[in-house]
């Protein structure tokens, strides 16, 4: 992307996915390294915010009994259990008060990896007249991944913040496989300092 196409615009908005206690080392579902990506998200949530643009908050918020539970059958340790410290997002995340808080995977008998399945999201940039959105958060293999996919298809030019997310890696490679595609399908990958300034 050119420089100034980089560059933070009316009709921009930030999508912050997942960053909660679970997914933080130490957590039950804990990402390599997903601490790395709060300060980076700091500073673009103070860019976002400066410029007067729409910040959204993505959080996985699942019953006790949660499907995607092994306990279920399903493939993960039970994590981000709606209303748990484990589900609260992590306390350096500089969230403003009036950030847009986007909850998935509620429902006992569906998982969500997208913040836009069965959400309020897509309703949500369109009032605000949203055009192209920045992705950053966790994880880069699933939430992230399945996320801005589902953001091109809505039609979105879509950015990830390249240094702003990190993957779960269950297979070897799984993170930079996920960047691969979501590239192939339009995705723009960008440094979070190029665009949060
Ligand atoms: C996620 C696994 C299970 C994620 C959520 O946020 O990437 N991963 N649930
Ligand atoms: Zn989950």
């Amino acid at each position: 992307m050119q420089d100034k196409a980089r560059m933070l615009r009316k009709h921009d908005a930030l999508i912050i996915v997942d960053v909660q206690n679970d997914f933080l080392p130490g957590g039950a579902l804990g990402v390599p390294e997903g601490a790395a990506v709060i300060p980076a998200l700091n500073r673009c949530v103070a860019a976002f915010h400066k410029h007067g643009l729409p910040i959204f908050a993505t959080r996985d918020w699942h019953p006790a009994n949660h499907c995607s539970f092994r306990a279920r059958g399903g493939p993960w340790p039970p994590h981000c259990v709606a209303g748990s410290s484990g589900a609260e997002f992590a306390p350096t995340l500089a969230l403003p008060p009036d950030a847009c808080i986007i909850s998935k995977g509620t429902g006992v008998e569906a998982d969500a990896y997208s913040g836009f399945d069965r959400t309020e999201l897509a309703a949500q940039l369109q009032v605000r007249r949203c055009q192209r959105v920045f992705v950053g958060g966790l994880a880069t293999d699933y939430c992230v991944r399945a996320t801005a996919l589902d953001a091109v298809r809505a039609g979105l030019e879509t950015v990830v913040l390249a240094d702003a997310v990190r993957a779960v890696d269950v297979h070897p490679g799984d993170g930079e496989r996920a960047l691969a595609e979501l590239r192939q399908q339009g995705v723009h990958l960008e440094q979070s300092a190029d665009v949060c300034r």
